[in-house]
C-alpha cells in the first residue's frame, strides 16, 4: 500500500467512529430502526467517497503547525474536524445537486435520484449540517477554542452560501442573457461559493487547534488561500467542459444550467460577431445538440489553451504570495505549498 492510501485509510477509521455517534444520538431520541438506517445510508452515501482533501488537510496542516509526529489523540482530534469539513462539503454537495439538476456525482447517482430518495434529500441535507455541530459539541465543547469553531463554521457557511445564491442567480434558465456574465462575476461566485469552504476553512481550523487566532494571521492565511481556491475553481469549470465523465465522477451540467463558467467567460471575451451569436443562440438550454455546439466553439476559440496558459499564470502568481509569508508569525509556507501540490495538474 502507497503511503497516501495508508493515510486515507487512517484518516477513514475515524469516520466509523463519527457516524457512530451521530446514529447514537438518534437512538437515544427513540428513532425508530428505520430511521437510523436511513440516516446511516445517507451518513455513508454522502459523506466518504470523495477525494477527502479538505478533511485530510487539517490532519496535514495540523502536524506542520505543531512540527513533528502527531500522537493518536491530536491525530484524532485533527481527524475529527476534517471530517466536520467533509460532512459540510456533503451536505452542500447533496443539496448543490438538487439545484443544478446534476445526474452523477463521485461516480454514482446524485444522492436525490435515489428512486426512495428525492426531495427526503432536503431534510437529509439538513441532517448532515447538523451533525457537524453535535460531533463539535462532543469533542470540543470543553476547548477554548470551541467558540471560534463554531463561530468560523456558521460563518463560512453563510459565505458559501452567499456565493451559491449568486451562482443561482446568475443562471436564470428561463431569460438566458450572456451579458450577466463578466469575469468579475465569476470571481466573486467561485470566492464565496467555493474558496473560503474549500481551502480556507481547512486551514483556519488547524490554525485554532495550534492556538494560532489572531485576525492578522488569519488575513494573512486567506490573502494566499483565496486565490488557490479560485484556481481550483476555475479547474472545476474547466473540467465540468473538457474533463471525462469516468475521471471526474461526475458528468457536466455547467452549460446546459446557464452558468457563469469561467469558460463562457473567457468565451465571450474572444468571440466574434458571428461566435457571439452561436452562444447566444444554444447556451443555457437543455438540448444536447445545443450544447454540442457550445463545445465545438470552445474548441474554436481553444478555451483549452486558454486554461493552460491561466494555471500557468496562477500557479506563479501564488507561488509568489506563499513566498511572501512572514513565518516568524507562526505559519509555515509548506501549509501552503502541501495545498498548492494538491491541487495544480489535477484530474479530478
Ligand atoms: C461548487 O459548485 C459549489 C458548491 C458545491 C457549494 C454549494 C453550496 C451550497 C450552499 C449548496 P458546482 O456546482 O460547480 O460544483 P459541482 O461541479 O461539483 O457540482
Ligand atoms: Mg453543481
Ligand atoms: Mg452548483
Ligand atoms: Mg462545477
Amino acid at each position: 500500500m502507497s503511503e497516501k492510501q495508508i493515510a486515507r485509510e487512517r484518516f477513514q477509521a475515524v469516520f466509523s467512529k463519527i457516524s457512530d455517534e451521530c446514529l447514537q444520538y438518534l437512538r437515544d431520541n427513540q428513532m425508530p430502526a428505520e430511521a437510523v438506517k436511513w440516516f446511516d445510508d445517507n451518513l455513508q452515501y454522502n459523506t466518504p467517497g470523495g477525494k477527502l482533501n479538505r478533511g485530510m488537510s487539517v490532519v496535514d496542516t495540523y502536524a506542520i503547525l505543531k512540527g513533528g509526529e502527531l500522537s493518536d489523540a491530536e491525530y484524532e482530534k485533527a481527524a475529527i474536524l476534517g471530517w466536520c469539513i467533509e460532512l459540510l462539503q456533503a451536505y452542500f454537495l447533496v443539496a448543490d445537486d438538487m439545484m443544478d439538476g446534476s445526474i452523477t456525482r463521485r461516480g454514482q447517482p446524485c444522492w436525490y435520484r435515489q428512486p426512495q430518495v428525492g426531495n427526503i434529500a432536503i431534510n437529509d441535507a439538513f441532517m448532515l449540517e447538523a451533525a457537524i455541530y453535535h460531533i463539535l459539541k462532543l469533542h470540543f465543547k470543553k476547548e477554548s477554542y470551541y467558540g471560534d469553531l463554531l463561530e468560523l463554521f456558521h460563518d463560512i457557511t453563510f459565505k458559501t452560501e452567499l456565493g451559491q445564491l449568486v451562482d443561482l442567480i446568475t443562471a436564470d434558465e428561463e431569460h438566458v442573457d450572456l451579458s450577466k456574465f463578466s469575469l468579475e462575476k465569476h470571481h466573486y461566485i467561485v470566492v464565496y461559493k467555493t474558496a473560503f469552504y474549500s481551502f480556507y476553512l481547512p486551514v483556519a481550523l488547524a490554525m485554532y487547534m495550534a492556538g494560532l487566532s489572531d485576525e492578522k494571521q488569519h488575513q494573512n492565511a486567506l490573502d494566499v488561500l483565496i486565490p488557490l481556491g479560485e484556481y481550483f475553481q476555475v479547474q472545476d469549470d474547466y473540467l465540468d467542459a473538457f474533463g471525462k465523465p469516468e475521471q471526474i465522477g461526475k458528468i457536466g451540467t455547467d452549460i446546459e444550467d446557464n452558468k457563469c463558467s469561467w469558460c463562457v467567460c473567457i468565451a465571450l471575451q474572444l468571440a466574434n460577431q458571428d461566435q457571439r451569436k452561436t452562444l447566444d443562440d444554444n447556451y443555457g438550454r437543455k438540448n444536447p445538440d445545443q450544447a454540442s455546439k457550445i463545445k465545438e466553439l470552445y474548441a474554436e476559440l481553444a478555451i483549452e489553451d486558454k486554461f493552460k496558459s491561466y494555471e500557468k499564470d496562477a500557479h506563479d502568481r501564488i507561488v509568489d504570495l506563499i513566498e511572501k509569508i512572514d513565518e516568524s508569525s507562526g505559519m509555515r509556507k509548506q501549509v501552503y505549498y502541501a495545498f498548492l501540490y494538491k491541487v495544480f495538474g489535477r484530474t479530478k
